[in-house]
């Protein structure tokens, strides 16, 4: 696949809007330049880029295909279809709802469909894994509802340590009775078991909700295991490892419930869609049907695999002591007490190496603060990176752990990380 190059190729951009076109070309050198680990990010395709940048940009189109507000939508209406279709045969369902602008979006508009304000619903708490729209008391979901929030497996003489605690889910949902119970999460290295939540949800008589905008991609392409025909709705972003634009999906396989979520995003809670990105979004469907995806989602994996088990043999602790997916999270307070993520996600900026501080589960430190760097290979994957790379990357990690912030180190580390990126160019 091929990847954009400079936007100020585009003319009218330069002559229009030289520092808008200079600090588009600026960004792209620091994509180029820097090796991409935040494990939410990719570098989507050229074709991608090219639909969002299209004149769909500039048409209300309120509605649905065929049942607009306004006149004019005929290769919207066609756009809109295919990305509808597209996107069910990629996830194997019966609906699909391609306009919310991102998975927080997508995660509203559930939560209206199914909800009450006050209503109780089961998910995992962000210091655990789990994501800001999953319950966060400054967000919506926790403010206007009642989340209930269930464990990992803390204890370390367990086999399982750092996996969802499933008995623990199943007691809680027993006692709680929640309405809606959540799966899917955005710093959870395992595969999850959606067959095991879907006995629970029906025990407790509950629905059954994935997020699965961190594995859409895995899923797309083989490497984790289908939501569906577990899940009664599903929803993802489509720009994190499925590599698409930035935005939103609500999937189902129910007919009265896909009716219920068409109305929650559109009347309920956005106005005119982005056509331009849903546009982007069939292209990335489209992308992600062929049999090379397939082989990147693997990749994708084995690259996660042979990193977390190099950085491992470095010395590193990794919550959950690996992956099975895409990501690990590196507790870096077992190794080093006084480093935290805070300070490790800035020395890698230093060094070239762009990744996020995460709290780690029962972190002691804030979420300001943080013991853990969360760690992703879906856009070096991208790039043509295998397990030689995550090896030498897994050294320059480790080289900047260590380093304690000097200057000099980290400038040294920045060189190779330069040098990396200078035999990956975009477009492998
Ligand atoms: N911000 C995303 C992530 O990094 O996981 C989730 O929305």
């Amino acid at each position: 696949m091929s990847t954009a190059g400079t936007h100020t190729s585009i003319p009218s951009l330069t002559e229009t809007d030289p520092d808008i076109a200079r600090l588009i070309d600026a960004e792209q050198k620091r994509q180029d330049q820097t090796l991409e680990m935040i494990a939410s990010e990719n570098h989507t395709s050229s074709a991608v880029m090219a639909a969002v940048g299209s004149c769909l940009t500039n048409k209300y189109c309120e509605g649905y295909p065929r049942k607009r507000y306004y006149s004019g939508c005929e290769f919207y209406d066609e756009v809109e279809e295919l990305a509808i279709e597209r996107a069910t045969r990629l996830f194997n369902c019966r609906f699909a709802n391609v306009q919310p602008h991102s998975g927080a979006n997508a995660n509203v508009g559930v939560f209206f469909a199914l909800l009450e304000p006050g209503d109780t619903y089961m998910s995992v708490v962000l210091s655990d894994g789990g994501h800001l729209t999953h319950g966060s008391p400054v967000n919506l979901s926790g403010k206007w509802f009642k989340p209930v929030h269930y464990p990992l497996v803390y204890d370390e003489s367990r086999p399982d340590y750092g996996y969802i605690d499933y008995d623990a889910v199943e007691k809680l949902a027993m006692e709680h009775k929640p309405k809606l119970l959540m799966c899917g999460y955005s710093a959870y290295p395992r595969v999850i078991d959606f067959e095991r939540f879907r006995r629970i949800a029906d025990k407790c008589g509950a629905l059954l909700m994935a997020d699965i905008a961190h594995i859409a991609g895995l899923v797309a392409g083989g490497a984790h295991p289908s939501p569906f025909p577990h899940c009664d709705v599903v929803t993802t972003t489509t720009h994190k490892t499925l590599r698409g634009p930035r935005g939103g999906l609500i999937l189902t396989n129910s007919e009265d419930l896909a009716k219920k979520f068409d109305k929650a995003i559109f009347p309920g809670t956005q106005g005119g869609p982005l056509m331009h990105v849903i546009a982007g979004k069939a292209v990335c469907f489209h992308e992600a049907l062929q049999p090379a995806f397939a082989d990147y989602a693997r990749q994708v994996v084995t690259n996660a695999a042979a990193l977390a088990e190099a950085l491992t043999g470095r010395g590193w602790h990794l919550a959950s002591r690996g992956t099975d997916n895409h990501l690990m999270l590196v507790d870096l307070s077992r190794t080093d007490p006084d480093l935290t993520g805070k300070d490790a996600s800035l020395w890698l900026e230093q060094a070239g190496i762009i990744a996020n501080k995460n709290t780690v589960p029962n972190d002691a430190r804030s979420p300001f603060v943080t013991s853990g760097v969360r760690l992703g290979t879906p856009a070096l994957t991208t790039r043509g990176m295998k397990p030689p790379q995550m090896q030498t990357i897994a050294d320059l990690i480790d080289r900047t752990f260590r380093s304690k912030g000097n200057a000099d180190d980290l400038k040294a580390v920045n060189a190779d990380v330069r040098e990396l990126c200078r035999q990956f160019p975009m477009g492998h």
